[in-house]
């Protein structure tokens, strides 16, 4: 089977400079594969994007650090995330994917390992099974160690998902807002029942990210712009952001990162906004003993 590449060999380098410290709070590495073979149930087989293209990039757009969220098509095997954060000197965390059965050992070894979050991925595209009640097991037991959920999930999902989100005992992380249609703007229904969700739950938090996915319009994605600055102005503390490099299955429409990071002063308007956003938000959740 041929291997997909799905990001820019050379992203353009962003006029926007981030502040000291800001972290890239979504992105994944992908193998390299003969160190740490793919799952065989991946619905995609990319190429390898280890953690030296991984840094490379964060230097290259300015970034400081990194959280480095376990990719679908290395399932359950978090070694290549681990790997990653093992190489980074201390400038990554990580987000793992687990089995309900995993024992509390190997769950002591990811904490370890630099692990702060699981992640519940809906979608059908991307994974087989989204088991409601394994995921509920899985939160209660990250509970003591201090760990959040991150979940991924499309608009149309958010009614049903509600009373399960709202079973969730810890904060919450919705990716790429939950996916909305970005194009109707920011009082567009998807966008409204998004927000309106955030507002009636402390807990729940966001990456205002994937501006490349939701965007109809493309670069520079001004829809994307209109429709999420009133989010980070509306939850300036609970709002995070990140590249999603090496953009898992946009090969037909790879982002350039350069124009991605370039987007989060139209999002962030102010140096406030943007520290909370790429500094203190990602503190709080992936590093909180240096806050
Ligand atoms: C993302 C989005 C995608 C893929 C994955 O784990 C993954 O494979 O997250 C996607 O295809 O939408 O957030 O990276």
């Amino acid at each position: 089977m041929t291997r997909i590449r799905s990001w820019t060999e050379a992203p353009s380098k962003p006029s926007y400079t981030p502040p000291p410290g800001a972290v890239d709070a979504h992105c994944h590495v992908f193998g390299p594969e003969a160190e740490f073979p793919f799952s065989p149930k991946a619905k995609y087989h990319p190429q390898d994007a280890g953690p030296e293209m991984l840094f490379a990039l964060r230097d290259h757009l300015g970034f400081s650090r990194n959280v480095v969220v376990q990719a679908s098509c290395h399932g359950t095997d978090n070694r290549a995330t681990l790997n990653a954060i093992a190489r980074s000197n201390g400038a990554a965390r990580g987000v793992a994917v687990v089995s309900p059965d995993i024992s509390d050992e190997a769950l002591a070894q990811l904490n370890e390992g630099g692990v702060r979050g699981v992640r519940f991925n809906f979608l059908k595209r991307l994974v087989d099974h989204a088991p409601k009640d394994d995921f509920l097991r899985i939160a209660e037991r990250i509970v003591p160690l201090g760990w959040h959920v991150v979940v991924y999930f499309e608009a149309e999902l958010l009614d049903e998902l509600t009373p399960f989100l709202e079973a969730l005992p810890t904060i919450v992380v919705v990716d790429h807002l939950g996916r909305p249609d970005v194009s109707a703007g920011p009082n567009g229904a998807e966008m409204r029942a998004f927000c309106d969700f955030l507002a009636g739950h402390d807990n729940f938090w966001t990456k205002v990210s994937c501006a490349d996915r939701l965007s109809r319009q493309g670069p520079p994605y001004d829809d994307f712009a209109e429709a999420v600055a009133p989010v980070v102005e509306s939850f300036p503390d609970r709002v995070l952001w990140g590249t999603d490099w090496p953009h898992p299955n946009m090969q037909d429409a790879i982002p350039d990162d350069g124009a991605l990071t370039d987007l989060i002063p139209r999002l962030a308007p102010s140096s406030e906004l943007q520290r909370k956003l790429l500094v203190d938000n990602p503190m709080r959740l992936y590093w909180p003993e240096e806050v």
